[in-house]
């Protein structure tokens, strides 16, 4: 990979591009994933490539979810798994998550390419390699579920994909987290809990916020699930966009 200097202004946003080209090289991550992260780029170019108040609001109340929930799921893509496989190990650690690979453009390789990436960067277990129940109504790839992973969970975070999904997973009576820097997209209009940020960013700091809330009671971690109203998160980040203002 080409050196980026340290103090290069766009160095983040440089850094996140190689990692999903290194993706696509090592068959990790789709070709269509090259076009979703150009999506999110020019999302995060308008909200200043930074963490709205509101997003932290979310992460936090996401991390609250993670924490009250029976059973936890962290639903990798191929987008996701070359971005922040490390991050997503340290936040199944911090919640008692499982990981589970769900995939748009499934096939088997990818599958085995993206379970060795997460334990390269030390997750012991990977669902979603069985695939042996399907989220019904949907007719794509990504019906395809483990019957002990995102089947059985009541909390599932999604991070970017399309919307269709998300929806099947809220009518399941799942609580569905969603990482998803355009606050329009089908799947973040449909979370009990939108996080408009970067993945890059957001999980990292759902993980930073799960360790602050550790010892909360349950009481105190479903005040603040209550609290949260997605609807004024998404019209924040919203506004964020089209105004070029910070909501904090
Ligand atoms: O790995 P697969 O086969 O499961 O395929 C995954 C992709 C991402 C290719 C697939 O889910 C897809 O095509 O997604 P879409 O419909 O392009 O949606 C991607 C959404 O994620 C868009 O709303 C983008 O704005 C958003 N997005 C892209 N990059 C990031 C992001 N959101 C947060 N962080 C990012 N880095």
């Amino acid at each position: 990979m080409t050196e980026i200097p340290s103090e290069h202004p766009r160095h983040d946003s440089l850094v996140t591009r190689h990692r999903i080209e290194e993706g696509v090289e090592r068959g990790i991550t789709s070709r269509q994933g090259l076009i979703a992260q150009g999506r999110g780029e020019a999302f995060d170019y308008l909200l200043g490539e930074r963490t709205l108040e509101s997003a932290d609001e979310a992460a936090r109340a996401a991390a609250a979810h993670l924490l009250l929930a029976r059973h936890s799921v962290l639903s990798v893509n191929g987008n996701v798994a070359a971005l922040c496989p490390e991050e997503l190990v340290d936040l199944a650690e911090a919640t008692g998550a499982d990981l589970e690979i769900n995939l748009f453009n499934r096939t088997d390789e990818r599958v085995e390419a993206i379970a060795d990436h997460l334990r390269d960067h030390g997750a012991r277990e990977v669902k979603g390699v069985r695939a042996d129940a399907r989220i019904p109504g949907l007719s794509h790839e990504r019906a395809k579920v483990d019957a002990d992973g995102i089947y059985d969970a009541d909390a599932v975070l999604v991070p970017l994909e399309d919307g269709d999904r998300a929806e099947a997973l809220g009518a399941m009576g799942k609580t569905e987290i969603v990482i998803d820097l355009n606050p329009l997209s089908r799947s973040a209009q449909v979370a009990a809990v939108p996080i408009v940020d970067n993945v890059v960013r957001a999980v990292p700091n759902v993980a930073r916020h799960a360790r602050e809330l550790r010892t909360h009671s349950r009481e105190e971690l479903a005040v603040i699930v209550d609290a949260f109203d997605p609807e004024a998160a998404l019209d924040a980040a919203e506004r964020a966009i089209r105004a070029g203002v910070s909501d904090d």
